[in-house]
């Protein structure tokens, strides 16, 4: 490692980087990991805005490397809340000891590769200079919120936040009047949890999602010892199913199903924890349009039931896409809060906003005054993290032109011309479209077992063939036009209306499943390595 300053750096401290510090310190490298914040956790130190938490049974998100840290922890709700997977996260790195081998607010702000020591050179904001043999990416899928682009954005006089920025002390919401613009996985989440704490709330809708209860719930301590018993049993379960979840396609197909006895079962799913409703449904649902427009009336039927006004009701029902080809935000009386007095729907396709002012939200129709303003407006998702990188490659161009039509790499985890870089957590992989922390394991158990390989046999250079981007870039496409969710615009699929981009429609995921993933993977190590040039300079 001659001329270097590490063997490996890491990007990023959530819950994929984490876990890679774990397995180079068990492997006994000289690593470091830079992380932009100022403590570890990742989206869960950043979000914290109220409501926060993931859609995972929390059994399910924990880290499955080791017994003891299983038998340690307690989770304390079913879906764990911001807070608590946090605390977990900063329990992790204490308890195996990994925070001296992290630097907090450190952003890295160049790349560069660099021939004569084959090995990288990186640039922080605080202009700190790094060398290191590998550099390994754990940048995160939605770390670069967006805003929109309205006219006025910097000139609202009181509080006003992206979600993912929100201040790190609470926000006092009683009495004001609070806008919040958009209606995602995040948005949702957010309005469920303050409709009810504050004076006022209006919601700004451009398109609606098709949203269903989350059904959460404490863990009782005799639950608890439970789950501690089933470890095995869990682990095993999620490592089954295609999505890493417990949940699984129900083998039949809608209309081979009596409407009695298919209503049935949707009930039944519609009143379970999670996100059984998505992933659990007949098998169909999310392939066959006519299966899923059958299932998307029953939605539609829900919501109707659950908002009083029907005309609100109505603009709360998507129109331009099927249940579960988006992103299924989950909910805790989500389409209640609408029912309140103090919280108004405005339909922007109707209505829409002109701009932001000094005191509000100016709309085609009036101004409306507010206290707070809450852009729950998504991210450049995916690849937007590594364009605020400059990553320059072995030819001089860096990662944001190569991908300027889209992303491309060899099984989303390395790509052709950044030699040394392994992307653990990136666009086109299928560890990213799952219950995230069981898809990170796998990626980076992969990863480390090629590191290792590459460290015992004295291997200081490796880059994908172009070849196999090619190959990797026809499955990922071919696995993304086989399910609706393919077909339709939303951060999986590359859109964002407040980024400029070459590509529009493209799968930054590869939507095959963890279980094709995996195939690739153990395929490609049993092989050699034959889809990289590796060499010993
Ligand atoms: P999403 O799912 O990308 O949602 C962003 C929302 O913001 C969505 O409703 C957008 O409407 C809306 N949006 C975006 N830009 C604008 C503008 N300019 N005006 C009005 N409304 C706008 O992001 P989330 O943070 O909710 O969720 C991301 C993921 O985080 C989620 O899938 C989970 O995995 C965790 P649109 O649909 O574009 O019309």
């Amino acid at each position: 490692m001659k001329n270097l300053n590490y063997d490996a750096i890491i990007i990023g401290a959530g819950v994929c980087g984490i876990y890679q510090a774990y397995k180079l310190k068990q492997m006994g490298k000289n690593f470091l990991l830079l992380e932009q914040g100022s403590d570890v956790g990742g989206t869960w130190y950043w979000n914290r805005y109220p409501g926060c938490r993931f859609d995972s049974e929390s059994e399910t998100y924990g880290y499955s490397f080791s017994e003891e840290l299983l038998e340690e922890w307690n989770w304390t709700e079913h879906f764990s809340p911001r807070e608590e997977t946090e605390k977990y996260l900063q329990f992790v790195v204490e308890k195996f000891k990994l925070r001296q081998h992290m630097m907090f607010d450190q952003r890295l702000v160049s790349a560069i590769w660099k021939p004569g020591i084959s090995g990288w050179e990186l640039t922080t904001n605080t202009g700190k200079v790094l060398t290191s043999r590998f550099l390994l990416t754990a940048v995160g899928l939605l770390s670069s919120p967006t805003l929109p682009r309205y006219e006025g954005v910097e000139s609202f006089k009181s509080l006003s936040f992206h979600t993912f920025n929100a201040p790190r002390k609470p926000v006092e919401f009683a009495g004001k009047r609070v806008a919040v613009i958009g209606t995602g996985a995040t948005g949702v989440q957010l309005i469920s949890e303050i409709a009810d704490k504050v004076g006022s709330l209006t919601v700004f809708q451009r398109r609606p999602n098709w949203c269903a209860p989350l059904h959460n719930s404490q863990i009782t301590p005799q639950e608890m010892t439970d789950i501690k018993n089933r470890y095995k049993e869990i682990y095993s379960l999620c490592y089954k199913t295609p999505s890493g979840f417990y949940h699984d396609v129900d083998p039949r197909k809608t209309f081979d199903v009596a409407p009695e006895e298919r209503e049935a079962f949707w009930e039944e799913l519609y009143a379970s924890p999670g996100f059984g409703v998505w992933l659990g449904n007949f098998k169909d649902m999310l392939v066959d349009s006519e299966a899923n427009t059958e299932f998307t009336k029953f939605i539609a039927k829900k919501i109707q039931q659950r908002v009083t006004d029907p005309k609100v009701a109505e603009k709360l029902i998507p129109k331009d896409h099927g249940f579960g080809t988006r992103r299924v935000p989950m909910e805790t009386n989500y389409y209640e809060a609408f029912n309140q007095d103090n919280v108004q729907l405005i339909d922007i396709g109707e209505n829409p906003i002109e701009r932001i002012t000094e005191k509000g939200i100016q709309t085609k129709d009036m101004h409306y005054p507010f206290d707070i303003i809450i852009y729950a407006t998504g991210f450049d998702a995916v690849t937007g993290a590594f364009d605020r990188i400059s990553i320059v490659g072995e030819n001089g161009q860096t990662l944001r032109e190569k991908w300027a039509d889209g992303p491309q790499t060899n099984f989303g985890l390395s790509v052709s011309g950044f030699p040394n870089m392994l992307t653990l957590a990136g666009p086109q992989s299928g560890s990213v479209a799952t219950n995230f922390p069981r898809g990170i394991e796998e990626a980076v158990n992969w990863c480390s077992q090629m590191l290792e390989y590459l460290f015992d046999n004295d291997i200081n250079y490796f880059n994908p063939q172009l070849d196999a981007e090619s190959f990797w870039g026809e499955q990922v496409q071919e696995m993304s036009e086989r399910i609706l969710f393919g077909k339709e615009q939303s951060w999986f699929t590359g859109y964002n209306s407040n980024v400029d981009r070459n590509y529009r429609h493209k799968c930054l995921i590869y939507a095959g499943g963890q279980i094709r993933f995996r195939k690739f993977l153990s395929d490609e190590m049993s092989n050699g390595y034959p889809s990289f040039v590796m060499r010993s300079d």
